[in-house]
């Protein structure tokens, strides 16, 4: 994974962020007054009036601009920018995603009727990625644990796996070996219910445009962002432990659990401090990012330099 580079957007851009405010504003006296509108949302139907606010933090979001123009998404090359560009060329509707292995309701979901009995809430989570950056978002979610319950994972389930679709047609970076594909993710059972890990359809309101991971992406704020994989096209229950991209990657590098640890150091840079993408100085990074007091109970007794 190269090292931090520079955003190529720098300007600071709230003027998106305002306007994001003002309709979240106006949404909810909307909802007050019972005059819902519902017309141009495609997945996201409305904030929800019971935000949970104990799960966002209150940080400045990082602008709309840089959120979507400075990302990693290595299906459609290696630089930061070429999501941006090319990721309008993947298809994402109809989307649908194979759920199998060890589940008594395995199949082939469309992805309306996997959103059907959901309801879109939004999470204000930091994202602190390996390379050493990080970035505030609002995202429109729900809990992965909702989806888990209603396809019902039986007692061999101990991990659950997770796969980016594969269309190199649509991803010119899937012709490359630059990894195999498709993306693999992985987390242990525990992770994937935790209230914190949510599964998204949208940010700052809107939905997910594919540089971000239309139509789902997951989202686990306390681990390094390649945990948070996109495009999801097959979620799986597994008895043993998933071997993630970056792990095969790399394996002395990326483990499979990736927590956010400045005490443990990449092989190759520090993980002590990271930049926020639209600030100029470094900010100390935090054990967990920051969510040490929602996560740190699911690794007690854990040797976190072993199993980083
Ligand atoms: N399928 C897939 N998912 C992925 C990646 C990728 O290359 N492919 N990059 C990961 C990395 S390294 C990060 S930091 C986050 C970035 O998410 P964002 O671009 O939406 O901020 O996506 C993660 N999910
Ligand atoms: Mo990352």
């Amino acid at each position: 994974m190269p090292l931090f580079k520079k955003p190529d957007i720098t300007e600071n851009d709230i003027t998106d962020y305002n306007i994001y405010k003002n309709r979240r504003q106006f949404m909810k006296t909307a909802a007050g007054l019972g005059i819902i509108a519902t017309t141009g949302m495609a997945i996201q139907p409305l904030f929800s009036q019971s935000t949970k606010k104990s799960f966002s933090t209150d940080e400045k979001p990082t602008s709309f601009k840089d959120i979507t123009s400075y990302c990693n998404f290595y299906e459609f090359g290696t630089k930061k920018t070429d999501p941006s560009e090319y990721a309008h060329e993947l298809q994402t509707t109809p989307w649908t995603v194979d759920i199998d292995g060890e589940c008594d309701k395995p199949g082939t979901y469309a992805l309306e009727d996997l959103l059907k009995p959901v309801t879109i809430e939004e999470r204000i989570y930091r994202l602190r990625c390996v390379e050493g950056w990080s970035m505030v978002i609002p995202w429109m979610g729900f809990t992965l644990a909702d989806l888990i319950k209603r396809v019902q994972p039986n007692s061999n389930a101990k991990y659950v796996r997770f796969e980016t679709v594969y269309d190199p047609d649509a991803m010119r970076g899937q012709r490359s070996d630059m990894l195999e594909w498709p993306y693999v993710e992985g987390l242990r059972m525990d992770e994937a219910m935790h209230p914190l890990t949510i599964l998204s359809t949208g940010l700052y309101g809107k939905d997910l445009l594919n540089q971000n991971g239309a139509p789902l992406r997951l989202v686990i704020p306390w681990k390094y962002g390649f945990k948070s994989i996109k495009s999801i096209a097959r979620i799986s229950f597994t008895e043993t432990q998933p071997f993630n991209s970056w792990q095969q990657f790399s394996p002395e590098e990326y483990g499979f659990y990736s927590n956010v640890n400045p005490e443990v150091p990449h092989p190759r840079w520090s993980q002590s401090k990271e930049r926020r993408i639209g600030e100029f100085m470094k900010r100390d990074t935090l054990m967990f990012n920051g969510y040490a007091e929602e996560v740190a109970e699911l690794y007690a007794g854990m040797d976190l330099k072993r199993y980083f």
